[in-house]
């Protein structure tokens, strides 16, 4: 018997209990489609993009994966998160996560046109609201993870929220391989997200300039910028996130002017690879991540992995 069967695998009906994340500029339809069509669940990161283009994403993602489900993450605090919340209703796609906020108000719409609703928490307290508003799982994700963090580790986060809920957990943040995956098991989760691995795979179309940032990276680089907005971000260490990090520490760079020098910081290190003012997101285990494969390579290695871990 697979340990990986969960109630997971059962809800969506995929293979592996994998969810590649919805990373903001990057997860796009070829990585959402070679995750789903590998038997994890791809998902199409719609907060950065006009509307129409992320109608064109989810088709090419249904065309790719045939009778696979797939999803689309909405980044709460992005400008056209309302629209995106109709779009996936009238393009039936058959399963939403949510980042960055809470996604109370929608969750009736999404339900009632059957999709699948599964917001990531931060906390025990979003975890129950969501289970009360309906949720079919939750994502709880510690502050390794890359991008927009909350404050509590993977480790602490996750268990707890287990204790808390009766819906399926999946843990997210420094889970880059089987040793993470059969560990989130150990702590209560049925299923696993994972951003920077899939930052490295073959169909991951970012700029070679971040995938060399992401394979080259040491355990140490990583630095969490922007504390003092409200929207922490975890970036790898380069000049500009040093420089961001010293002008928060001492005080030579306002909020504001924070806001202002990265706004569109991320669309400059996904497409153009801009070292002086591209903000490269990634999470506290870059350091693990050194090599470039399909991501089907990726999942089945890091199942294989896991399945014998727990089997002993
Ligand atoms: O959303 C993410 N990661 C992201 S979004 C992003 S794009 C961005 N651009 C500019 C500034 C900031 C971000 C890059 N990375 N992960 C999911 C996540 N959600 N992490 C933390 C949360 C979260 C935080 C608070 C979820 C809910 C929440 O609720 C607060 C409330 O309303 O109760």
């Amino acid at each position: 018997m697979t340990t990986t069967k969960t109630r997971i695998t059962e809800l969506l009906g995929i293979k592996y209990p994998i969810f590649q994340g919805g990373m903001a500029w990057i997860a796009e339809h070829t990585l959402a489609s070679a995750v789903s069509s590998a038997g994890g669940l791809g998902l199409i990161a719609g907060g950065s993009a006009p509307i129409d283009y992320l109608r064109d994403q989810i088709r090419q993602t249904k065309a790719a994966v045939g009778d696979k489900p797939f999803g689309v993450n909405i980044m709460l605090m992005s400008p056209n998160a309302e629209e995106l919340a109709k779009l996936v209703i009238e393009e039936g796609v058959p399963v939403v996560t949510t980042g960055a906020g809470n996604p109370g108000k929608y969750m009736a719409a999404w339900k009632e046109a059957g999709i699948k609703v599964i917001p990531v928490v931060p906390s025990v307290a979003l975890a129950k609201r969501m289970e009360r508003a309906g949720a079919d799982a939750v994502i709880a994700e510690g502050t390794e993870s890359g991008g927009h963090i909350g404050e509590n580790t993977t480790m602490c986060l996750v268990p707890q929220v287990v204790d808390a809920v009766e819906i399926p957990v999946i843990a997210a943040g420094g889970i880059a391989d089987g040793r993470g995956i059969a560990a989130s098991f150990m702590l209560g989760a049925e299923g696993v997200q994972l951003g920077t691995r899939f930052l490295a795979a073959e169909e991951c179309q970012i700029h070679p300039t971040y995938k060399e940032l992401v394979i080259k990276a040491k355990d140490t680089d990583s630095i969490v910028t922007g504390r003092y907005t409200g929207h922490p971000c975890r970036n790898v260490k380069t000049k500009f996130s040093k420089k961001l990090a010293s002008g928060e520490a001492n005080g030579s760079i306002t909020p504001d002017e924070f806001e202002e020098i990265t706004l569109g910081s991320l669309r400059k290190a996904v497409q153009d690879g801009n070292l002086d003012e591209g903000s490269f997101l990634c999470g506290a285990i870059a350091g693990m991540v050194t090599k470039i494969e399909p991501a089907k390579d990726m999942i089945e290695e890091m199942f294989r992995q896991a399945e014998e871990l727990l089997n002993k």
